[in-house]
């Protein structure tokens, strides 16, 4: 069955340009997709809050909120048949540390749900968060030669940077996760790693990625 699906490249791949370039390559290379829409966004704080509506009532959603306005996001919706379990399977498990080495997450996945890419999990929810992004954010469907023009040139643009830091931020996070270091003793190091890797980004925005890490590593 053919389905549409919403795909956001999240802040930390945004962010993180060659990871993120990297992303949209699998993407826009997969012949059983086609790309529909293709904005960039920076998420208000209530367009997060609804696209995490139903982890309203959870411990880590205000943590959720905090990360996905981080920074600018793609939002994207892709058509294809069974769309939203194919790309759900090529993401990997939710948790980066535990996604297969072959998966998205596990290939650029920092820690836990620091997870770079989010696909919709079925299709009602799909519905609702196609129609929010759309609604919220303006995501429209565009022309194929227009969203190609767009992913092409973000691709061109990033992805000659070749900086992809990701297993040594993920030493480093393993470290702290099995109580073996403490994040303190690395926050510099993980700064300077991300520093190279988000080439436009300003230092402020580093370092609030450096806490979104330590607040996930310190559940
Ligand atoms: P996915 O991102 O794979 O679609 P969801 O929709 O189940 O995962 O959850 C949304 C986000 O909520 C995840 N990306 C993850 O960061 C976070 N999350 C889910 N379950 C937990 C949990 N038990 N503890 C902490 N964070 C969680």
């Amino acid at each position: 069955m053919r389905q549409n699906t919403l795909v956001l490249l999240k802040p930390d791949a945004y962010l993180r340009r060659y990871v993120g370039a990297c992303v949209l390559k699998e993407f826009r290379e997969n012949k059983m997709f086609k790309i529909k829409a293709f904005k960039e966004i920076t998420p208000s704080q209530s367009l997060a809050e609804k696209h995490y509506e139903v982890h309203r009532e959870k411990p880590f959603f205000k943590k959720l909120v905090e990360y996905l306005t981080l920074g600018p996001v793609i939002a994207m919706v892709i058509e294809g048949e069974e769309a939203i379990s194919s790309i759900r399977l090529m993401l990997g498990a939710t948790f980066s540390e535990r996604a297969a080495p072959n998966t998205i997450r596990g290939k650029y996945g920092i820690w836990d749900g620091i997870n770079v890419v989010h696909a919709s999990d079925g299709e009602e929810t799909a519905r609702y968060e196609i129609k929010l992004w759309c609604e919220e954010a303006g995501v429209k469907e565009l022309d194929e030669n227009s969203v190609n023009y767009l992913i092409d040139n973000y691709i061109n643009q990033w992805f000659k940077i070749k900086v992809d830091n990701t297993l040594k931020i993920r030493e480093i996070c393993r470290l702290i996760s099995d109580g073996k270091s403490r994040i303190e003793k690395h926050e510099l190091e993980l700064f300077k790693l991300l520093r190279e890797e988000c080439v436009d980004s300003d230092e402020n925005r580093v370092k609030k990625f450096v806490k979104i890490i330590a607040d996930t590593l310190q559940g």
